[in-house]
Order: C-alpha cells, then structure tokens, then sequence
C-alpha cells in the first residue's frame, strides 16, 4: 500500500525561504527536496533544507517542559511548568516591579508566524522596558537608517537583480548565506544570469568569499572601513558631477547637506584606512554611476561595526545619488500582501521614526524601535539598584554563543533569581533558566511568512500548512506566549489561552475597524490565533479583497489553496516612491541630522590607525548561527570552526596550519584550529560564530563532539554602533600565538 503523502512548506531556517516539498510515510519524513513549482524559489534548496528532518527527528530537541529543581532539570507537564512560573513570577514583580523583568527574543522567532506575531503580547504583558532582541546583533543599523530616510524599519530598498546592470556588494556573502535583509533564494543562479546579460558583480570585502569567487571584480576592505569607502564614494559623485536622481528627484530632501558633509572624505583621505587605492575608489564610483542600471547591496560586514548605521545610510545615498532609487534594475521596495506598514494607513506620509524614548539604565544606551541593546543585558542584571533585572525570559535564542562577552553573561544568568526560557534545545543559554518551555518543530507548525515578503526579490504571497500533526497536549508557541502573558498580568495559570486571544482579538478589531468589528468578527469566525490575524493582513492588505469589496483580491483561503501549486507569484517589485513613504515630510530623508552629526565620529577617525590583527566572522552553508551543529547531516564533513589566517600572517606569528592556536582579545581568550589561507587580506583572521559547544550541563550530543571555539568569548560587549545600539561584531584586536599544549 502505497500511504506516501507529498506536503509543500517554505524552509524556515534562513532568509531565502525556499519552498520545500517534503513526503512523509506513516508519520516519518521521507524525503525533502526542492518545490520545483514554487512560484518564489522555483527549485532551489541548499542542504540546511534536508536539515529538517534531522530537526525534527533529533533525540535532543525537547518536547517536554523542563523544570530545575535542586539544580538538575526534570520533565514536567504544561500544567506543572505554568504553575513553576505562577509561583515565581507574580511575587517577584510585586516586589520589585515591571522594570525587575526582561525578554530577549532571537533569530528564530522571524521564521515562526505565531512567535513572531505574539512575542510582542508577552513585552507588552510584563510591562517592562528591559526588550532586548537578537536584532542588535545583527541588522538594527538598516533598521535605523531605512527607519530614518523612507519612514518605516521594514522599507528596505532592495537591489533589483533581475534586471539590474551592476550590483555592488559590501559585507555579505550570499553565496553561503543565501541572503540577509534581502529574501533571495539561488543568489549565485541569479548572479550568473546578471554576468550572462553582461552585467557586473563588485564584492568589497576583508575575505575573498565563494561570492567574491564568482563576482567580476572583488577587492579587500579594512574591516570596519566601510563608511570611509561609501562617503569617499559619495564625495565623487560630487566632485565629478556624476549626481542624477533620476525618478525621485521630487521627493527627495537633503541633497546639498549630503554633498557639504561628506566633504572631508576624499578617495586619498580614505585610501590607507580602506586599505583600496583611491583611483580604485574612484572607478569604482564611475563604475557604478555609468553603468545603465545599478543597485548597492551591503549586509553583516557593515552592520556589525562601529559606523553601522553610517554605513547603511551611505549605501541607499549612493543608490539614490546615482539614479538607482525605486526605479526597475535598481533598488526597489517590495510590497507585500500582509503586514507591512508602509502599506498602510495613509500613502505617502507618516510620523516616520524616533529612538530614545527611554534608555538603558547603566549604559544610557537609547531604545530603538522599542529594544535596549542585547549588549546591555548582562550589566542590567549585575548591576544593583532600582529597576536591576531579576526574572528574564528568552524566546528562540542563545546570547551565551551569539552575544559578545558570551562568558560574562553566563555568569549574569546564574545571579537571576528567575529565568525562562521558550526553546527547543537544552543549550548554553537554557540550561541557565528554571523551566523551559519547548516549541513545536516546524514541520507540526502552519507558517506565513511575516517580515521576508517585505524583504523579497520579487512580491509573492505563499501559505505553508503544518505537516505533521503535534504531539497530543503540546501548545502551539502563540498559546505558550499568552499563557506567560496572562501570568505576568496577575490573570491566573487557569484562563485558557483560546479564550483570551478571542477577547483580545475583539479589541484590536474594534481598534481596527471601529463600526465594522462586529462584521470582521463574523468573517473570522472559526479562525483563532495567528491563523486569523493573517486573514485580517491579507483580506485588508494592498492585494487584498478587502473583505468583499473587491472579490478577485486575496483571502487566507485563496493563499492556502495555492499551496500545491507553489504560492501566488505577485510579480516584480515596483516604484512605489512616493506612496510607501512613511516620513513626516512626506520625501526621501536622504540627510537625517542625526547621521550627519554621527559623521562627525567618522571625520574625527579619518586619521586613525587599524589595528595589525583584527577578527571577523563568517558563515557556512551547513551551519546556522548557534543551534544547527547539532544535526548530524550537517555536522559530518570537515571542521568548519576554523581561524583562516593569511600565509604572511601565519609565517609572521609562527602558525602552522591544522594546529591550534590561541588568540587573545582584550576581552578574552579561545583556542581554535588555524587555517592559512590566501582567502584572507593579510592582517585579517575570520572565525565563524555560533560555537562553543563545550559547556557542561548542556544536551547537544552531536555538537558536543566537535564543539569549536566561541568567536563571541574575544569580542567586547561595551562596543556598539551609538546610533542603533548594535554590537561591534568585527574589526576587534586580537594576537595570535601557536598553542603549547
Ligand atoms: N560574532 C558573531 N556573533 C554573531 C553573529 C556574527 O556574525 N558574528 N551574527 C549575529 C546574528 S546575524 C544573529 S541573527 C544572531 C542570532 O543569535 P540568536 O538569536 O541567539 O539565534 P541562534 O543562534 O540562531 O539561536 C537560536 C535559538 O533558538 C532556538 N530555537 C530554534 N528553533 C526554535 C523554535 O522553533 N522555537 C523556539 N522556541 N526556539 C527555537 C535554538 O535552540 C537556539 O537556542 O547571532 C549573532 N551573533
Ligand atoms: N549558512 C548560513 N546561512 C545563514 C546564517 C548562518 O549562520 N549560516 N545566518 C543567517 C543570518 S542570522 C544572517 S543575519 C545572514 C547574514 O548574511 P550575510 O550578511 O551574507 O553574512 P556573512 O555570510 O557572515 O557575510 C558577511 C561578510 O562580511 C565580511 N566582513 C566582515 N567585516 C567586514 C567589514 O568591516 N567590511 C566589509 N565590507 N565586509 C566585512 C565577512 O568577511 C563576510 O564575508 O545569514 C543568514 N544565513
Ligand atoms: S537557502 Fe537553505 S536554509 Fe535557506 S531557506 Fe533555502 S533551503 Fe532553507
Ligand atoms: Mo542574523
């Protein structure tokens, strides 16, 4: 008997989001391969995608709720762990108030619709303003930038690759990434196609990658150098009278102020600290100015550092400054058919963007987008004093490996009186907490993409139904976070977690639709929990039916119904300059004051030396960030927690390579395998993050056999970008030195 059923869902462990098609037997994964019909993905997979039957299947995934008790974890039921919670919680924020409570949420949580669109419920519940996220170790400088100049955080401008002529990237390697503030699935597919019409692929970077391998042109960067390049750019353009705006010249506010504040940055200013020539600075500006349609693309590498929101900013001025900006081939922005913002409300203004409504209490480090930097974790629970964090709760996320100074907060999560954790894994960072609440594996988990379609090569709109059933008594992740929530509110463990989100559900929809709630309720009814919420962003949304009103339009059930037959394809993204424009004035903020004053960090450092050996990270294919070492499909294979070192570097500091050395910091100390490679610019070292698998207590038994150095141990968490809060995650002194046993 032939009982093979063939289910379709988008893979939910990085940014591409490919579409899966995945065969299940008798309750087991048989097989995943790529959607070959996928209207978004059309075929493509890397091999993280097989990954998820591992996932699914591993040993160490938990399923249970785990309770401390007398320092040894023990399985509990749902009802035990709530009840762990309601005995703790309430009491220590009676006593110490909101401010006593902290959530940190990570990178998982942005491929989980129900996480994503009810992590904000648990916050808000707590009351407090201790919100950290895994966004400031990571994009918060785009955040801002983009917040600042179109209006909203998720107005990405995204490179038109389809049809763009030249394609300058900084600080990303999609090659083995597969893309980041930029859902791309086949980035190298899409690149040959580029190369194949005659197009160009430029990759500045400190690491000649296996993207920088296909492109036509690469060349190295000081780490931390970008925002010197960028301006150097932007002051040729000036200089060389190569400015056109092209279709936005209406609408954009700022252009001579961009011109006087980049001033000081000439190609020979900047040439030494790029470590690039500045005829080269220069042709590459010409480059990119002359060719017919082009985009500038840039991503970790110049988040991570110091300039980061400088960078960021400097990457849509040259788009802008060059023509490029919301025109076809250039740097576009989607429009999604759920969710986005800058598709609601009124087109074309808004109240645009503010930071430091309240601040950090040790650092003063501002709020951005609601979140104090993650780097400020650890001191807000060692540091004595009203508003001290005492209870925290992490959502999908594992700072003790992903955070800078990784071992000072370890010992920070051990001086909590309370800690919970909604994970999957007992890891570095859960076996610190008192009760972990276990997800669902994604493939028992219904998914919509929240924030990707908003970040998409191309508009398309794609439903991903559960494809296994879960384990009977396991609570989807949003009833988990409103369970948490009603605890925090002083509500009881007993209330029932449907219950609340249908109240809750009837006030936003009063809020939503005022005189109309009552028929948005009716049109609903059967649906509950992230489920209903998407069919209000979808039937409401810019592709919507509008609930009637336009009957060809998109509903939940004409999303579900395309699932077979790979999703609805909305076609190319489009200008949308000047109606996705969310800032007060109505126009592009192509010089927000409070960059070029930012700037003015960056004139003053025109002048200062690199140091002689400094870190970087990388990524791998088979790897993601901190938690997918522990799959035995894409743990086999070659170590890949290596230090690449550049033969120069290797024969100055006596490295061999295969052996081990120890690099030091002024933050710390780790021993890692040395790999010489002419990969790297000579003066620069790269160790990929997310390792470190070797601390006791936790149960990742494939990890544990090769746990690898944790990157995060040199790095310092008093670096940030000042502007967005984000960590330094790059650029930091470091010695080396062969390791005596
Ligand atoms: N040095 C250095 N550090 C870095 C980076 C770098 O480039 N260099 N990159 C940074 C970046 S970009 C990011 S995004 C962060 C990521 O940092 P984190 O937010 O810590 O993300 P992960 O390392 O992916 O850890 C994910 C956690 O979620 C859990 N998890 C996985 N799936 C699920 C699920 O379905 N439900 C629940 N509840 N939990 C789940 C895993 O067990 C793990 O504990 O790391 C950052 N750290
Ligand atoms: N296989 C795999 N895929 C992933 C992940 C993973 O861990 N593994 N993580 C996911 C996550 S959370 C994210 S955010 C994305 C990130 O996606 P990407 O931004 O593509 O990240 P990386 O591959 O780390 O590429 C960053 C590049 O920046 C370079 N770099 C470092 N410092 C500098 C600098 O100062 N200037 C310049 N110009 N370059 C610099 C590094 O050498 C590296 O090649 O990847 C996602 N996809
Ligand atoms: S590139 Fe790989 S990990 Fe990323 S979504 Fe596609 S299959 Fe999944
Ligand atoms: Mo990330």
């Amino acid at each position: 008997m032939n009982d093979t059923t063939t289910h379709h869902r988008i893979c939910p462990l990085c940014e591409a989001c490919c579409g899966l098609e995945i065969k299940v037997q008798q309750g087991k994964v048989i097989s995943i391969r790529a959607h070959e019909a996928d209207v978004f993905s059309a075929g493509y997979i890397c091999p993280k995608g097989v990954a998820l039957k591992d996932l699914h299947e591993d040993p160490d995934r938990l399923r249970t709720p785990l309770i401390k008790r007398n320092g040894v974890f023990e399985e509990a039921s749902w009802d035990e762990a709530y009840a762990e919670i309601e005995r703790r919680l309430p009491p220590l924020m009676a006593q110490h108030g909101r401010n006593a409570t902290a959530v940190v949420v990570g990178n998982p949580s942005a491929h989980k619709i129900g996480l994503l669109t009810y992590f904000g419920k648990l916050a808000r519940a707590l009351g407090t303003k201790n919100v950290f996220s895994a966004s400031t170790l990571d994009q918060m400088p785009k955040q801002l930038s983009s917040g600042l100049m179109f209006g909203h955080w998720l107005s990405v401008a995204l490179p038109d690759i389809a049809r763009t002529d030249y394609l300058l990237v900084l600080g990303a390697n999609p090659l083995a990434s597969n893309g980041s503030l930029w859902t791309v699935p086949d980035f190298k597919g899409k690149a040959k196609a580029l190369q194949a019409r005659g197009g160009k692929l430029v990759v500045i970077d400190p690491r000649r990658t296996e993207t920088a391998a296909v492109a036509d042109a690469h060349h190295f960067i000081r780490p931390n150098a970008d925002v010197f390049l960028l301006a150097a750019m932007v002051h040729t353009l000036f200089a060389e009278g190569l400015v056109k705006l092209g279709t936005v010249a209406d609408w954009v506010n700022g252009v001579a102020a961009v011109q006087q504040a980049v001033a000081p940055f000439t190609p020979e200013a900047v040439a030494a600290r790029c470590g690039i020539a500045a005829d080269t600075i220069r042709t590459l500006t010409r480059d990119l100015a002359g060719a017919p349609r082009a985009a500038v693309y840039a991503r970790i590498g110049t988040c991570t550092q110091e300039y980061g929101t400088l960078a960021s900013w400097l990457v849509d001025v040259l788009n802008t400054l060059t023509g490029n900006l919301d025109r076809a081939g250039g740097a576009l922005f989607a429009k999604s058919a759920a969710f986005a913002s800058n598709t609601a409300g009124k087109p074309g203004i808004g109240k645009g963007v503010t930071t430091g409504r309240h601040r950090a209490r040790v650092s003063g480090a501002p709020e951005v987008y609601g979140e104090l930097p993650i780097t400020c974790m650890a001191e807000e629970i060692e540091t004595s004093g009203e508003g001290q964090i005492r209870a925290l709760f992490t959502v999908a996320t594992n700072p003790v490996l992903s955070s800078p100074n990784g071992p000072r907060l370890a010992k920070a999560l051990d001086q909590l009186d309370f800690m919970v954790s909604m994970d999957i894994y007992l890891n570095e960072t859960t076996r610190h907490a008192d009760v972990i609440l276990p997800g669902v594996s994604p493939l028992e988990d219904f998914h919509y993409d929240v924030a990707f379609p908003q970040l998409s090569w191309r508009n398309h709109a794609r439903y991903s139904p559960p494809v296994l059933p879960a384990a009977p008594g396991q609570p989807e992740e949003w009833q988990t976070l409103l369970k948490l929530a009603a605890i925090a509110q002083g509500k009881g463990v007993d209330i029932d977690a449907n219950a609340l989100d249908d109240a809750q559900f009837a006030e936003d929809a009063q809020r939503l639709f005022g005189e109309h709630a009552g028929a948005v309720i009716a049109a609903t009814q059967g649906l509950k929990g992230p489920q209903r919420t998407l069919e209000v962003a979808l039937r409401s949304g810019p592709y919507g039916d509008q609930w009637g009103r336009k009957p060809d339009g998109l509903t939940l059930a004409k999303v579900q119904a395309s699932n077979a037959s790979g999703g609805i394809d909305l076609g190319e993204l489009q200008p949308r300059i000047p109606e996705m424009l969310r800032t007060p004035s109505g126009k592009v903020e192509l010089a927000p004051p409070s960059l070029l004053q930012d700037l003015q960090r960056a004139v003053q450092d025109l002048r200062g030396l690199a140091p002689d050996l400094v870190i970087i990270g990388r990524r791998d294919v088979r790897t993601n960030n901190s938690w997918m070492h522990n799959l035995p499909i894409l743990a086999k294979g070659p170590f890949r927690c290596t230090a690449l070192v550049h033969p120069q570097d290797a024969q100055r500091l006596g490295l061999q390579d295969g052996a081990l050395a120890d690099i030091r910091s002024a933050s710390g100390q780790v021993r890692a395998q040395v790999h010489v490679s002419e990969e790297m610019m000579p003066g620069v070292v790269s160790l990929p993050h997310g390792w470190g698998h070797d601390a006791p207590g936790a149960q990742l038994r494939v990890a544990a056999e090769r746990p690898g150095a944790n990157v995060n141990a040199l790095l310092d968490d008093q670096r940030r970008d000042p502007l967005s809060g984000n960590a330094v995650l790059g650029g930091v002194a470091i010695t080396m030195q062969a390791a005596v046993a």
